[in-house]
């Protein structure tokens, strides 16, 4: 939330905004996102405890279960004679099924993944979505620099070599360790 201005009382008896007198309040995380960032590794803690204060986000996911992967590697997918085949590809949203592919989610004793969307819009505003993964990843490079934290890619660009068109899984609300 921010107070973007004061209500003053005009000779009109109008109430007008004054958008010069500007205090910003900093954004902060529910008590669910942080528990759920409380379950990172400390490079990512410290990531998002920057990212937050200028750019509002929700933390969807920290660490996971291998139950609970395995129920997201199921989304788009179908048992056909033993085996897991993709029917959608839309609705994939992971190729790790958590015991023989391990996502970095499943990471012990801290996920080494995280999962982030902007703040009112979600999921909603693909735009907004690509601009918050430019964002963090600019105050990731730039803490990374600073020897503050660990290198951190994103899943809108997997090898982070700034060609988003050579991949198959978009994943741009996922943040991970490079390592
Ligand atoms: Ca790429
Ligand atoms: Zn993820």
């Amino acid at each position: 939330m921010a107070i973007v201005g004061v209500l003053v009382i005009t000779k009109r008896g109008a109430f007008h905004r004054f958008p010069f007198f500007k205090f910003i309040s900093m954004n902060k995380y529910s008590s669910t996102s942080i528990d759920r960032l409380h379950t990172c590794v400390p490079t990512l803690q410290i990531l998002f405890s920057h990212v937050i204060k200028k750019f509002d986000n929700t933390i969807i996911h920290g660490q996971r279960t291998p139950e609970f992967q395995f129920e997201l590697f199921q989304k788009g997918r179908e048992l056909i004679g033993g085996v897991w085949v993709v029917v959608d590809r839309k609705k994939v949203v992971t190729n790790c099924d958590g015991t023989k592919i391990k996502s970095r989610h499943n990471a012990e004793p801290l996920s080494e993944a995280v999962d982030a969307v902007p703040y009112p819009t979600m999921y909603s505003d693909i735009d907004t979505i690509r601009h918050f993964a430019g964002y963090v990843l600019g105050i990731a490079d730039m803490l990374y620099s600073y020897g503050a934290i660990e290198e951190v890619i994103c899943g809108i660009d997997w090898d982070n070599d700034k060609d988003l068109h050579d991949q198959r899984l978009f994943d741009a609300v996922h943040f991970q360790l490079k390592r």
